[in-house]
């Protein structure tokens, strides 16, 4: 299937400022473009010529569940932090449907490069949660294996996991093969040199990527008109693959695009970009406070777009979904919080030698050399560098043969 570009309809907006940024799902103010909807913030079922999708009600109460236990999650690892089990969290608050229709439109041999934030998507590709906060707590070095789930490592440096997509997926399409990769990246990283050499390379090469932006409209405490003076999907053109703007908070029409979007890839038509068009309703992390850098009525008009109600009136209106099942996924969700917060009470400290693995698969004289210093550095304490290094990992390092 071929996938046209979604037009602007529109001059650049030129002189975009606070004021006039439209932050509506619909054109308001003349200078934000159409995006592509399929349920209103009103939870109103609505087409679209170009994208559609039909659902079995299971399917739908499916997406529900999802986005439910995910924001529980979300929300349990920021009280988390605040207790202080964890070093520092990245909320998803407010981007659960841009990631879970995104995440359930990938197929298993789907691989997926995220940010930092993408915990929604990890639980659409069965990453254990757990994994996720072991690596905000620092007691391991990454979190998972990426191959178990094709869901790469949450990667910080901004955009660089976009060049890593794309060269996966020059591999993919070198293979034969018909899966697709999906790079997430922030409205704040497309301004990164590394996410211009990737589109460059994913369009020449013709490489099955899907560049999936979530535009939040932040990034920390820039705005988005600080990034770009077109809308972000509108970018793509000028390297030579298609863009569309998608309500980031409908999550049928991201389901529905993202899809399109892979099998575009998929099918040997080369990348595209999806700009998921949302809002971060919380902080950038737990180290920040937006309330010095935006108003309070911005986030209330985004609260109203919520993505869990609009799809939560959908299905109530249509007779859906019973009392039992909004029971069920509360237990669930309740189920969820408690196995999260005894996870990580009790996730082991690492053996502080622990450091020296991974780096090299066969080994390396510095790495040795560096190891060897370390271990003569922790047995200068009493207890072996133990107390010292507050772990309570049995053993000591002596004993694990590095
Ligand atoms: C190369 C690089 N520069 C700067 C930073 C510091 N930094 C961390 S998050 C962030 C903002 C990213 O914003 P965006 O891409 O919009 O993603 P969001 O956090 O909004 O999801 C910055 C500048 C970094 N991690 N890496
Ligand atoms: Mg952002």
């Amino acid at each position: 299937m071929s996938v046209k570009s979604t037009a602007a309809g529109g001059p650049p907006a030129k002189g975009r400022g606070r004021t006039t940024r439209g932050g509506g799902t619909k054109r308001r103010s003349g200078d934000e473009p159409e995006l592509v909807q399929l349920l209103t913030p009103e939870g109103e079922r609505v087409g679209h010529s170009e994208y559609s999708i039909d659902l079995t009600p299971e399917e739908l109460r499916g997406l529900y569940r999802d986005m439910v236990l995910t924001r529980r999650f979300d929300g349990e690892a920021i009280t988390l932090q605040r207790q202080g089990e964890l070093g520092l969290w990245a909320s998803l608050l407010g981007q659960e449907a841009a990631q879970i229709g995104s995440g359930r439109a990938t197929r298993p041999d789907d691989y997926v490069f995220p940010t930092y934030r993408e915990h929604g998507v990890a639980w659409t590709r069965d990453v254990d949660p757990l994994n996720l906060l072991g690596m905000f707590r620092g007691v391991n070095n990454g979190g998972w294996d990426p191959n178990e789930n094709n869901f790469h490592l949450y990667t910080i440096v901004i955009g660089s996991q976009t060049l890593h997509a794309t060269g996966y997926a020059m591999g993919v399409a070198m293979d034969g093969a018909d899966s697709a990769v999906l790079a997430y990246f922030g409205d704040g990283a497309s301004s990164q040199g590394d996410v211009a050499e990737a589109f460059t390379f994913a369009a020449v090469y013709n490489a099955p990527v899907v560049f999936f932006c979530q535009n939040n409209q932040w990034a920390i405490s820039e705005p988005t008109e600080r990034q770009s003076r077109v809308p972000i999907y509108q970018r793509a053109a000028g390297f030579g693959f298609p863009g569309v703007r998608v309500d980031g908070n409908d999550v049928l029409a991201v389901l529905a695009v993202t899809r399109a979007a892979l099998d575009h890839a998929r099918s040997g038509q080369g990348p595209m970009l999806v700009e998921a068009f949302t809002y971060r309703m919380g902080a950038h992390t737990t180290t920040d406070d937006p309330t010095r850098y935006r108003s309070d009525d911005e986030r209330e008009e985004w609260a109203s777009k919520d993505p869990i109600a609009r799809l939560k009136t959908y299905l109530e209106r249509e007779g859906l979904a019973d009392e039992g099942f909004y029971a069920e996924v509360e237990r669930e969700s309740d189920a969820l919080a408690k196995r999260v917060r005894e996870g990580v009470r009790n996730m082991p400290n690492p053996d502080p030698m622990a450091i020296f693995e991974h780096a090299y698969a066969d080994g390396h004289a510095l790495v040795d050399e560096e190891r060897a210093a370390f271990a003569a550095y922790l047995d200068s304490f009493e207890d072996g560098g133990h107390s010292a290094h507050g772990t309570h990992t049995a053993g000591t390092h002596a004993g694990t043969g590095h």
